[in-house]
């Protein structure tokens, strides 16, 4: 039902994570820190590239693509970092992906997920994420968990990409001290996407923080929207459909 696709994906999550192996996390994997990468390229606008073979809102994209051949192809076309869904029930994803993407690829990965458990993250350095997700709507019931997963993933080494997608969720990000802040342009509750989201917010940003705008882009005209003020932008389905990808980047 729309509207319940939040709901639906947190009760499937807790229901993966009580089945999640406790796992020992290891060191994070070597590669430059995006904040500072994002930092340093302040007036040129970076692409942090996904592989997702499907998503809740459009089915199928691309179940065919041998998604370790894309992220080498993201890579070499010049990607800040690769964005790796490993949600299987919603997304067709897996943590193997992301293994096998992080072991070949020396940029960063973010593991893109809905993170509620400390597990997730330790599985997620150990499969090689540099970056992971947390979704500030995830946690309207209880912001003190987004805190505690925050600080857990930083003690590790990780870094962390808050999402937010309207004035309160950014308010709670900033009041995270988050560094490195999404805005996604879809709505997760009834999966409206508007490039509107990422303009609003702008008069709320800091200078010390990195911004990422993040879905609904397939195109020059879409990115540059948002390309004065924002570091990076997050794209997926516009990839993920491309034939080429390093075309599809740089144009
Ligand atoms: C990519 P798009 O519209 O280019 O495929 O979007 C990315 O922003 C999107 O996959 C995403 C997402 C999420 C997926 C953003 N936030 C949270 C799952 C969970």
């Amino acid at each position: 039902e729309q509207g319940k696709f939040l709901e639906t994906i947190l009760a499937q999550k807790s229901r993966e994570v009580a089945e999640m192996q406790q796992e020992q996390p290891r060191e994070v994997r070597a590669t430059y820190k995006l904040y500072d990468f994002l930092k340093n390229h302040g007036n040129q606008l970076q692409i942090i590239a996904e592989c997702k073979k499907a998503s809740p809102s459009l089915g199928d994209i691309n179940t065919e693509v041998d998604l370790v051949a894309q992220a080498k192809s993201y890579e070499k076309a010049g990607a800040a970092m690769i964005s790796v869904l490993t949600d299987p029930v919603f997304f067709k994803g897996d943590i193997e992906y992301l293994r096998e993407i992080s072991s070949v690829v020396s940029i960063p990965t973010l593991n893109k997920d809905f993170i509620i458990d400390k597990k997730q993250i330790d599985r997620a350095v150990n499969a090689g994420a540099t970056v992971i997700l947390l979704i500030v709507a995830c946690f309207e019931n209880d912001f003190s968990v987004l805190q505690e997963l925050y600080e857990y993933a930083l003690s590790l080494g990780l870094e962390v990409l808050i999402e937010t997608h309207n004035k309160p969720e950014l308010d709670r990000a900033h009041a995270l001290g988050a560094k490195i802040i999404g805005v996604n342009n879809r709505n997760l509750k009834t999966f409206e996407v508007s490039l509107q989201s990422s303009l609003d917010l702008v008069k709320y940003f800091k200078p010390e923080n990195v911004y990422i705008s993040e879905s609904g882009i397939f195109s020059a005209f879409e990115a540059e929207l948002v390309a004065d003020s924002f570091n990076g932008i997050l794209v997926g389905t516009a990839l993920m459909q491309s034939g080429n990808v390093s075309s599809a980047l740089t144009e």
